[in-house]
């Protein structure tokens, strides 16, 4: 090795130990973390080879020879009597058969190693010290050598007994395992922590960490932290042969153990074990960050021992990790079948869970903001399973000084339509409707429906097709397609296209009601649309309507209406409408006296100053059937009489005529909206 390879290793190790420490502290102390995980770990693996090579820079403040963090003060400080090892790594099947090769040699064994397989749990590793079966410290790991005791923040946790059951515990056992908050608990904390205006966790192990560090044990006790076993330390009788049986011992003395712990054989069964686990990771209750393997025999374990930071009777073989960073390059607005306006990260190429990921979602302008996510961020980006990836947060310790806040965009960027909230709702929506390009395939795939227009045979790759060929921009321009261009789409021969043009011609003979089914405005589905064209009558009718008008619709309420409003307000939508009828989109009228409805027939008359607009009232007596006349007559068959009603109530009362106050009247309407009288 020359001299310039010496000095240069030599400043690498310098800056890995820097680096490795500052991420470190934040990790640890400031429950702030700068870089994922798997990234900690590679330069960790960096540090602890350049060390394997030149062991005369090894240092004992290095992070290889220390690892966690240092007790701070505020908290006692506890030597272990029996230091709390960590687990050596294995990123591959190979180096899970290196260690149980390994293994085997050491014991100098001919037949196949039994292992204990248990997941590895992504928490905070803690000591409990029982003296005659009684609860009486706790501590964390902290460097291995000594921790914090966090007796007061351990004893809130329901999980670990203060006493053990039983009566056959030894004088003084110690037990290790680990602290964490399971996936369900960790979304209702941060829930609630936004609720309350705190900061929201990292993650489940962050939230752990945070916990035991309260000094107030009230803080400790509200948070949903979880133990399981793994281990002991100090014991005054000898334990169980097995470490399979160990922890059946512990279960019994009623500490927490891993159900999905398992006796394993060989390389081959550890592996078997791996593939089986890793298949059912996003299952679990818990985040996992790997496997476990411990030789079973606990009297091998003796035998095998241990390195001054880890045993050599036990693996952790890591997942791949579900985190990364990388660079977000630009973010992209994705126009959504309904409108609903999706922030996409562009990403530089990373590698997560084995899959190249380019793109995230960023869910929506609420979370840029909450994370405070600005294009040139590095950002970490999780794929968990099947999930879409997402930016999880941002590395803002990296963030390049000329980023500027992102600021959504108010139109839409495929139409140019305005963009509008949704009432308390987080998504933005485009307004554009029909016209706009992203929501027109949907738009049109709805229009051709079944229980739309019903146009058979327009499936939704023909619609794809349409559109992508500019061939047509809304459903009006469905109508105005020919033989030869339909004949000339790809999987379209001329009978096919035939057949669709007859469905399109059929399909213009329709019901009101479908019609405005098929328009596809938000929230109008088929009852809202029956309803409103039984109300209206006429399309002229419910396009001229005001919001009142449109809230005296039964099924309407403020919500539907707005919906209603901003769509027949667009200029474009009433374009599509308008050559819709154009075309020949045409539907038998609608009468009321052709209809069945509940008060066909009737003739109201209104008096009085009512608590309600009389055109309201109007419109809902006529929406079922009802005639509302001017005066009172023989006809009549009801008077609907409110405050300081003069001459007609009189005249009604001469009549015989029933006369109804507005609690009658919102009978007779009642009355009205259910099964037509027989
Ligand atoms: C976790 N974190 O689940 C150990 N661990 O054993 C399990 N950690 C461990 N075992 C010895 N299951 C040192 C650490």
């Amino acid at each position: 090795m020359t001299t310039t390879e010496f000095s240069s290793s030599q400043q690498r190790i310098a800056e890995l130990r820097r680096l490795l420490d500052h991420y470190n502290d934040h990790y640890y102390r400031l429950d702030d973390p700068l870089i994922p995980d798997a990234e900690y770990d590679q330069l960790f693996r960096e540090l602890q080879q350049l060390e394997a090579d030149h062991p005369e820079l090894i240092t004992r403040d290095s992070p290889t020879q220390r690892v966690g963090a240092a007790p701070q003060s505020g908290f006692q400080s506890v030597t272990h009597a029996l230091p709390m090892l960590s687990l050596d790594n294995a990123f591959s099947d190979q180096e899970l058969r290196d260690f149980d090769r390994r293994v085997s040699e050491r014991l100098a064994s001919s037949t196949a190693i039994d292992y204990v397989a248990e997941p590895k749990i992504d928490g905070l590793a803690v000591t409990l010290r029982y003296q005659q079966g009684e609860l009486i410290r706790a501590a964390t790991r902290g460097d291995g050598t000594s921790g914090e005791e966090v007796t007061h923040n351990i004893r809130t946790l329901r999980t670990i007994p203060l006493r053990l059951r039983g009566d056959d515990w030894p004088a003084l056992l110690e037990v290790r395992g680990e602290v964490y908050i399971s996936r369900a608990d960790f979304q209702r904390l941060n829930a609630a922590q936004q609720r309350s205006g705190e900061k929201r966790f990292a993650n489940p192990r962050n939230a752990a960490a945070g916990s035991l560090r309260q000094l107030d044990p009230r803080i400790c006790a509200k948070r949903p932290l979880r133990f399981t076993s793994y281990g002991i330390g100090e014991i005054s009788d000898p334990p169980p042969a097995r470490y399979a049986l160990l922890l059946e011992q512990l279960d019994r003395w009623g500490l927490p153990i891993a159900a999905e712990r398992q006796v394993v054989h060989g390389a081959e069964g550890c592996i078997a074990y791996y593939q089986q686990l890793a298949a059912r990771r996003d299952q679990l209750p818990y985040d996992i960050d790997g496997i476990v393997y411990k030789v079973d025999d606990l009297a091998d374990q003796q035998r095998l021992g241990s390195l001054s930071r880890a045993p050599r009777w036990a693996i952790a073989r890591k997942f791949p990790a579900e985190e990364q960073s990388t660079r977000l390059l630009a973010i992209d607005i994705q126009v959504g079948r309904t409108g609903v306006l999706t922030p996409v990260a562009r990403l530089e190429p990373v590698e997560v869970a084995g899959v190249t990921v380019t793109n995230a979602t960023l869910h929506n302008a609420e979370e840029i903001a909450r994370k405070e996510i600005r294009v040139g961020d590095t950002v970490v980006v999780r794929r968990a399973g099947e999930v879409i990836p997402q930016v999880v947060a941002v590395l803002h310790a990296e963030r390049p000084a000329d980023t500027t806040r992102y600021c959504f965009p108010q139109r839409c960027p495929v139409c140019g339509s305005e963009v509008i909230r949704d009432a308390d709702q987080v998504a933005l929506r485009c307004s554009g409707g029909l016209v706009c390009a992203a929501q027109r395939k949907e738009a049109i795939r709805h229009f051709a429906s079944r229980r739309a227009m019903d146009i058979e045979g327009l499936g939704d790759k023909l619609v794809e097709q349409l559109v992508d060929r500019g061939l047509i921009h809304s459903p009006a321009d469905l109508f105005t397609l020919d033989l030869a261009t339909l004949a000339a789409l790809e999987r379209m021969g001329r009978k096919s296209a035939e057949n669709l043009l007859n469905a399109l011609q059929r399909a213009k003979q329709t019901q009101l009601d479908r019609f405005l089914f098929a328009l596809g405005i938000r929230e109008v589905g088929e009852a809202t649309a029956k309803a409103l064209a039984n109300h209206f009558l006429t399309l002229e009718k419910l396009l001229a309507a005001d919001r009142e008008a449109l809230l005296a619709v039964r099924d309407v309420g403020p919500v539907v209406a707005d919906h209603l409003l901003t769509f027949f307000r667009q200029p474009d939508n009433l374009a599509v409408i308008s050559a819709l009828r154009q075309a020949g989109v045409e539907w038998p009228a609608r009468s009321p006296s052709t209809t069945t409805l509940p008060l066909h027939g009737k003739t109201v008359v209104l008096t009085g100053t009512l608590s309600r607009p009389r055109s309201t009232i109007k419109a809902e007596l006529e929406a079922q059937g009802a005639k509302v006349s001017g005066s009172i007559s023989a006809k009549s068959d009801y008077l609907i009489a409110g405050a300081d009603a003069g001459s007609k109530r009189a005249k009604a009362e001469a009549l015989g005529i029933p006369i109804l106050d507005e609690k009658g009247l919102e009978q007779l309407l009642a009355g009205g909206k259910g099964e037509p009288p027989p």
